[in-house]
């Protein structure tokens, strides 16, 4: 496999956002392909597009970036997991967690939840995903079932984001709290920045594109809770 120039890599950095910014995903994904072929799955998700997408991150942050080309982002990312499944390769999927996400009970507002599901896979995060309309006593099971340390709750409504309470009541309730650590997100959160803590959260993230961070961290939370 030949090594890529730093300046080669940065050029690729720079025409796959400009590709993901016009929404062009076909050459983008071809392009991403191509980088895949010479120097491995790896180094297209790590090199390339890990960086275009922590920069996407921090223009959504900025409001630089509108949802649409944040969903684009998502699918590109989605369309090199899909491609690297097909093709087999060097990709190194499902190395961390497992962790378990889904949409709370009463909440069918999945489109949010997905795009997390897809960044955290990109992330080399296994993730299960329970889908919409979870009980809190389903994501715990999930959780013991897979040994999960982060359960991601995602809801888009005021009145579902008080669902994340009963949810936070499961976990204490089995003796949990600690290891097991509560990502919650989706619009309301980002309009009332106090919910969280409200109802319970350890974590939130503002978009898909910062989920993988913070899945990290409580990882790590979750870690030192145990080993204290
Ligand atoms: C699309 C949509 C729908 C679709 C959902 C389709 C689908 N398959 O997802 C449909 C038509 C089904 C729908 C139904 C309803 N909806 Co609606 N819907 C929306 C809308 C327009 C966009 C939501 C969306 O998909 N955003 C795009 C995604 C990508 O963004 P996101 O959800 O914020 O997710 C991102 C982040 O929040 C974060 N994130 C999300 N989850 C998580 C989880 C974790 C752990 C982390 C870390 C991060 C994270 O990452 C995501 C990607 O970056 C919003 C308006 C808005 N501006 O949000 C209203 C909105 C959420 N809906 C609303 C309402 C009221 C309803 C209904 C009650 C309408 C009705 N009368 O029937 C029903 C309720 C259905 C239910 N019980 O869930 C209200 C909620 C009001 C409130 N604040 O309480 C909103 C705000 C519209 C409004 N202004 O009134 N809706």
């Amino acid at each position: 496999m030949t090594e890529e120039t730093p300046m080669g890599l940065e050029a690729n950095r720079e025409a796959l956002y400009a590709l993901m910014l016009e929404a062009e995903r076909e050459k983008a994904l071809a392009m991403l392909l191509d980088h895949a072929r010479r120097h491995g799955f790896q180094s297209a998700v790590s090199e390339v597009l890990e960086p275009v997408l922590e920069r996407a991150g921090e223009a959504w942050l900025r409001e630089n970036l509108s949802l649409a080309q944040g969903y684009v982002a998502g699918k590109i990312a989605e369309d090199l997991l899909v491609a690297a499944a097909e093709i087999g390769g060097d990709l190194k999927l499902d190395v961390k967690g497992p962790v378990v996400i889904g949409n709370v009970e009463d909440d069918y507002h999945s489109l949010g939840r997905k795009m997390v599901a897809v960044f955290l896979r990109a992330a080399g995060w296994k993730v299960i995903d329970l889908g919409n309309d979870v009980a809190p006593s389903q994501f715990v099971d999930a959780a013991v079932e897979h040994g999960a340390r982060v359960i991601g709750a995602s809801a888009m409504m005021l009145t579902t984001a008080e669902n994340v309470r009963h949810l936070r009541t499961e976990i204490d309730a089995r003796g949990m709290g600690g290891r097991v650590q509560l990502a919650v997100g989706g619009a309301v959160f980002k309009l009332r920045p106090d919910l969280m803590q409200e109802v319970g959260g350890d974590g939130t993230a503002s978009s898909a594109i910062q989920a993988p961070e913070l899945f990290e961290r409580l990882w790590a939370q979750s870690l030192e809770a145990e080993g204290a």
